[in-house]
């Protein structure tokens, strides 16, 4: 009988391609997804599709990629895109609809009709790609709103394997989520899927509520751990599985790092360029802050990572203009020749540096205004080794839904009250503070990202990581890939 493999599908595949002097270059990049995938992928006759971040793959490039992927221990495949498609399919209907619209920022979205065409078409031809590819007892699983539709296209090819799709952001309400123009499509399209997972209950119970109110015949039967959808004669599962963090790497490579050259209290703040991530707020707030609280005068500093988002749209041209001037604005009325309050790092850190400021840093300050979960707090715990830090989390962080208890938590848009909580962050007793970090580091160690990727494949396909078959020493890509 033919091995059951594991099929991821995103839309972007984790790599970084780069060209020099006319060489391409292609190194994994160390996201999220791919720590979370790994040890499921690693060396496994596993197989991960999306989009290569280029348009321009060539012969060559698809090698590389190729190769790239063989080195990890599985097989990554380029999907090609137009630049139409990309443009209509990222930038318009994932990135201009559907991301602002499920953070609750409605204003943002532009509901052009072309989008919408671009993101079927592109649903479709990742389904012929995976039709290409998948082998009869493969378990697919999709991740994030860009594949809404994909499972139907899937079974109209002909495809009938296992679907497990996974949410990473959070899921709309029934009045934000109404606006779409094709929001029964949408709904549909996902009722295709064997399993549909979300990082928290709240999402869920949208995903319901919406379902509820537009889809004329559906059934629902909410039950823990699973929830049972029926609809046109198909059972859909239904769960929550808040994903996580490795957290033994973070925690053991905390304690190879060298001190931070430290003068005062540090805050940090580690973001994407997203107006999501509650940046002008969190200024805003740190502001008040050292207006209310003059003792901390030169006592503190905010170090703010702000990461550059591979999302061309205007709204991150403008939040970065309107952050920059804030930083300027605060470090102007504050600041003295031997005080800078905000110190803005613009781009990424390295892992080391990211590493030794979550370990040294005495308050670490997410702020969403709407996150899918948020890892950076859950990173900067397993890192706080030393148990002396405190956590400053926006209540609309998914990670808030677990982490509320030892976390301090803040309503972003309440400037008072989140320069109030910092304050108390800051001033906190060192029994309140190691207390509180003990139980975030070992919530975080019980349900790291192994439990994550083990609670969604039993749920989806009754399957552990372990049970997804290893690759002999040879690793048979052209074979896995039937390439000629
Ligand atoms: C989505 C959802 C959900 C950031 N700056 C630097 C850096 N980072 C790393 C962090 C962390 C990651 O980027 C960001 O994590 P998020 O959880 O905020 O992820 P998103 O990119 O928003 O993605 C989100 C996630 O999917 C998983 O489901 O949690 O809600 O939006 O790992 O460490 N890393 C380094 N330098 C930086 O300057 N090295």
């Amino acid at each position: 009988m033919e091995k059951e493999r594991l099929f991821v599908v995103s839309a972007i595949l984790p790599i970084h391609v780069e060209k020099k002097d006319k060489q391409y270059s292609v190194k994994v990049s160390p996201g999220g997804l791919v720590t979370a995938l790994k040890q499921a992928l690693y060396k496994r006759q596993a197989i991960w599709l999306g989009w290569a971040g280029t348009n321009q793959i060539n012969k060559e490039l698809k090698q590389l990629i190729l190769e790239t992927g063989k080195k990890e221990g599985f097989a990554l495949y380029p999907v090609s895109l137009t630049e139409e498609e990309r443009k209509n399919f990222f930038d318009g209907f994932s990135n201009g609809i559907i991301w602002p619209l499920f953070h609750t920022f409605p204003a943002y979205t532009r509901f052009e009709p072309e989008y919408w065409q671009a993101y079927k078409k592109v649903n479709k031809k990742f389904a012929n790609y995976i039709k290409k590819l998948v082998s009869k007892n493969d378990l697919i699983w999709v991740h994030d709103y860009h594949f809404f539709l994909l499972p139907e296209y899937l079974k109209e090819s002909g495809v009938k394997n296992k679907t497990g799709f996974f949410l990473h952001i959070p899921f709309p309400n029934p009045e934000l989520f109404f606006k779409i123009p094709w929001r029964i499509e949408l709904l549909e399209g996902l009722l295709h899927y064997d399993l549909i997972g979300f990082h928290t209950y709240i999402d869920r119970k949208n995903f319901l509520d919406c379902l509820d109110e537009l889809i004329d015949g559906i059934q629902i039967k909410v039950k823990e751990p699973i929830t049972q959808i029926k609809y046109k004669g198909k059972t859909i599962k239904v769960g929550v599985f808040p994903i996580s963090i490795d957290f033994e790497k973070y925690n053991s490579f905390a304690k190879q790092v060298k001190s931070l050259d430290k003068k005062r209290k540090l805050i940090l703040g580690i973001d994407r360029l997203d107006y999501t991530k509650g940046l002008i707020h969190k200024l805003r707030a740190f502001k008040l802050f050292l207006e209310k609280y003059p003792e901390f005068h030169c006592k503190v500093q905010l170090v703010q990572a702000v990461a550059p988002n591979i999302k061309k749209l205007p709204e991150y041209d403008q939040l970065k203009i309107e952050f920059e001037h804030l930083v300027s604005e605060i470090n102007g009325k504050f600041g003295t020749d031997r005080w800078t309050p905000v110190r803005y790092i613009a781009g990424r850190l390295d892992f080391e540096k990211l590493i030794a400021y979550y370990r040294y840093s005495d308050v670490c300050w997410v702020n969403p205004i709407k996150d899918g979960m948020n890892l950076v707090g859950k990173e900067y715990a397993a890192a706080n080794i030393d148990e002396n830090g405190v956590l400053l989390l926006s209540e609309f962080a998914g990670a808030a839904t677990e982490l509320y208890k030892d976390a301090l938590l803040i309503n972003p848009y309440d400037l008072e009250g989140t320069a109030y909580t910092l304050y108390k962050a800051l001033t906190m007793k060192d029994n309140q503070k190691s207390k509180r970090m003990k139980n975030l580091r070992k919530h975080i160690q019980k349900y790291d990202i192994n439990w994550w990727s083990n609670a969604f494949l039993e749920a989806a396909f009754d399957r552990k990581i372990e049970d997804f078959p290893v690759l002999e020493e040879d690793f048979p890509l052209h074979e896995i890939l039937q390439l000629p």
